[in-house]
């Protein structure tokens, strides 16, 4: 009897079996009493809540995915391997993800009160709290890279273990996130001494190239490297996130215009109240929804030229321009 390939999952399988994954994961790989204070785990859990989209996650998933199937081919065995190796990587995107958006809903920063559908960390839970639950979410993203999956003394598992946390710490410091947010404090001048910077389209989307973008990128290249590619294959996925990761952010500040609190989980209209350079405000937002639309079209060209065009990247891809309906 000749073997019949199992079908492979539809995206919104592939996203639900994802999702269920990670958040499973999480749960058990969050510290809970009594190797912490029930405190610190309670807000902890509270701050990855129920309603994130979980993108980042989704991402790395499916570059790890992208990458087996390219070398094994498609609903292979070597895919769902491919799939577990990125797991603690996908965590971790998500972890640090969630500690950047603990600390920039707190009033010194963003100052917001409503995020994934709840009132934010420091409502619930107070400044205090909320700063050192970001400080413990990054650290444990940060531990979970190193520990996990657990290498039995493999070197190569142990080296691309390695890589990650690297790519990483690049995309998150100075010279990323923490810059990028750092950019962002000035464009309302009250936290370097001096007047509001203003942006141009260059300077902003080099602001969310940092912001947002790193994390996107590192998450892409994260699941590119725990499933095994090699330099070219993690570099193209690093590039497509790269759009995607911008054109995100450019739907975000339409959602920010067009949205409402309830459908976003958290509130809307903030940044023209704050009168913030955005997309919308600088170049409109019909040329905003052309610019997302163009980042994406890019990133789906780049996965066709590298033989990537028929994996689930290309479905998650699209989806960040859906939602502009
Ligand atoms: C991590 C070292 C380090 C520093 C953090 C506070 C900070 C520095 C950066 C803030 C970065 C930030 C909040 C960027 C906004 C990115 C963005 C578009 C968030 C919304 O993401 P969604 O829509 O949210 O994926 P959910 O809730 O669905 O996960």
């Amino acid at each position: 009897m000749p073997s019949t390939a199992p079908p492979a999952p539809t995206f919104p399988d592939f996203v639900a079996a994802c999702r269920a994954e990670v958040e499973s994961a999480l749960d058990g790989w969050l510290p809970s009493p009594p190797a912490c204070p029930s405190v610190v785990a309670e807000a902890m859990r509270y701050a990855i809540g129920t309603r994130g989209k979980r993108v980042r996650p989704l991402l790395t998933m499916a570059a790890a995915e992208a990458v087996a199937a390219l070398v094994h081919g498609a609903s292979t065995p070597a895919q769902a391997e491919a799939r577990r190796r990125a797991l603690p990587a996908a965590c971790a995107a998500e972890l640090i993800h969630t500690q950047s958006l603990v600390h920039d809903d707190l009033p010194a920063m963003d100052d917001d009160v409503l995020r994934r559908g709840q009132p934010t960390v420091h409502v619930r839970f107070g400044e205090g709290m909320a700063l050192l639950v970001g400080d413990a979410l990054l650290a444990e993203a940060f531990g979970l890279l190193a520990r996990e999956p657990i290498d039995d003394g493999e070197s190569s598992l142990r080296l691309r273990k390695l890589r990650t946390i690297e790519a990483f710490g690049e995309a998150i410091g100075a010279a990323g996130m923490a810059g990028g947010q750092a950019v962002d404090l000035t464009l309302t001048g009250t936290c370097h001494g001096g007047p509001p910077v203003s942006l141009d389209l260059a300077g902003l989307t080099d602001m969310h190239r940092r912001k947002t973008g790193g994390l996107f990128r590192v998450a892409a290249a994260a699941g590119a490297i725990m499933a095994g590619g090699d330099a070219r294959q993690i570099g193209a996925l690093a590039e497509v996130a790269s759009r995607i990761g911008l054109a995100f952010q450019i739907v975000d500040d339409v959602l920010d215009i067009e949205a409402t609190d309830e459908t976003l989980g958290k509130s809307a209209g903030k940044d023209r109240c704050a009168g913030k350079a955005t997309f919308p405000a600088l170049v409109g937002v019909e040329r905003s929804r052309r610019m997302a639309t163009e980042a994406i079209a890019e990133a789906v060209a780049l996965l066709e030229t590298t033989g990537l065009g028929t994996t689930h990247l290309r479905s998650l891809a699209l989806g960040v321009v859906a939602r502009l309906g």
